[in-house]
């Protein structure tokens, strides 16, 4: 057997905290409750939203653990974990989004296939390792390269984890060997995640975190990188992760026609209050919620209606935690590249109510209004306003008799 492996039973699963909802138990997919998303900048490790695709890896001896590098460069390399800290450590704050954030709802409007997840499948963590780029420079490929001397043109991550989508093989993708040489795109080989080791359930003992990009190119459970002359040929490039037009089915879906998705676009969800809940007559309320976009975007403004989006007030965002830290970038400007952005507004309502958030991001990009516009088969992207319904508590006194 080898050291670090993907089993094939669920009996060696790492164990969680029981407050996760559960979407799917094997392979485990959980995301937290939506208020505690919100609570705090940072999401904690047993809070942050877990997607796997097959039972959780097994590393039996770590100092026997190795990565190996190479494919299209002019050597190849082997790093153990002692190897790979004693390059320089880069430390990145980055929200992780899975596609399917936010699929439930896309579904509501016609069925689409895939994971259930409510709004919070994603989570905004502090990852620290090495750079993808000085990784790359030990096999011969410079900083900023566009093709390697060999004709590589993309940079590909494997798994040890085995799929059903892959016939039990690992999971695996690719991103652009500009992007993976770029200092400037900050891809990091994650051995920590908010300061501790990295735990099983996101990768232990390394992980890809390709900030600004949605989640499935974050490869866990890192085993091999490979320099390739095309994108990644895997289930998970090609046959998933696209996103076609509302009139494309089943019947008709041509996976072939579409290119993988990689950044992710602006976004944004109100956390608290929560869709369906009582409040108080009328009066103010405090509405509160996340707003990110990839690509290393920022976000402008989010905008919040209180009567279905007929009138806007423009939401306060939070900052981070200040600067000073040495991970949070200390201008404005880039403080929410990689990460997500709290925010919150203090809005008068007359209930019944309906409520909306739309975020801008700094390149003027808007969300959908409606999401019947946006419908896709796999019910990924879903980016629409994010609309919710609040009761006056008269209608809860009621319901109580
Ligand atoms: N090896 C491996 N890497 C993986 C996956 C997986 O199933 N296996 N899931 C991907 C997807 S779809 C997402 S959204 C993120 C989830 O990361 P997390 O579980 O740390 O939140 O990991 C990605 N990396
Ligand atoms: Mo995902």
């Amino acid at each position: 057997m080898e050291v670090f492996h993907g089993p094939s039973t669920y009996e060696r699963e790492p164990s969680r905290h029981p407050a996760l909802k559960i979407n799917s138990k094997e392979p485990f997919n959980a995301e937290p409750p939506v208020d505690e998303l919100v609570r705090s900048y940072v999401t904690s490790v047993d809070m942050f939203y877990k997607r796997n695709h097959g039972p959780v890896p097994v590393l039996e001896d770590i100092s026997l653990y190795r990565l190996e590098v190479g494919g299209l460069a002019s050597n190849r390399c082997s790093l153990s974990m002692d190897a790979i800290k004693q390059l320089p450590k880069h430390t990145v704050v980055a929200t992780i989004q899975c596609a399917g954030n936010r699929r439930t709802a896309m579904s509501m409007t016609r069925k689409v296939k895939g994971v259930g997840w409510g709004l919070a499948a994603l989570g905004n963590g502090i990852w620290s390792g090495a750079r993808l780029s000085d990784v790359l420079e030990i096999v011969g490929i410079p900083k900023y390269s566009r093709v390697s001397a060999y004709g590589g043109k993309h940079v590909e991550f494997v798994s040890v984890d085995k799929c059903k989508e892959e016939n039990g093989g690992p999971y695996k993708g690719s991103i652009p060997l500009f992007q993976a040489t770029n200092p400037e795109a900050d891809v990091i080989l994650a051995y920590e995640m908010n300061g501790e080791e990295l735990s099983r359930d996101h990768g232990f003992p390394l992980r890809v975190v390709v900030p600004g990009v949605l989640g499935a190119r974050s490869v866990k459970w890192l085993r091999n990188i490979n320099i390739i002359a095309e994108e990644c040929q895997g289930f998970f490039m090609q046959k998933d992760y696209k996103m076609f037009p509302p009139s494309v089915d089943w019947d008709n879906v041509n996976w072939g026609s579409r290119r993988p998705l990689m950044d992710f676009p602006v976004q944004c969800a109100i956390c608290s209050p929560e869709d369906g809940s009582y409040l108080d007559g009328k009066g103010k309320v405090t509405v509160k919620g996340y707003a990110l976009s990839g690509g290393g975007r920022g976000i402008e403004r989010v905008d919040v209606s209180a009567d279905g989006g007929k009138t806007w007030t423009e939401a306060k965002l939070a900052q981070g935690p200040k600067s000073g830290l040495g991970y949070i970038p200390d201008d404005d400007d880039h403080r929410d590249k990689w990460a997500w952005v709290l925010w919150e507004a203090s809005i008068e309502v007359h209930l019944p109510a309906d409520i909306v958030a739309k975020a801008v991001d700094t390149s003027a990009n808007v969300q959908a209004e409606h999401v019947e516009t946006i419908w896709n088969l796999r019910g990924v992207l879903n980016n629409s306003w994010h609309r919710i319904h609040i009761n006056g508590t008269s209608k809860q006194l009621h319901s109580n008799l």
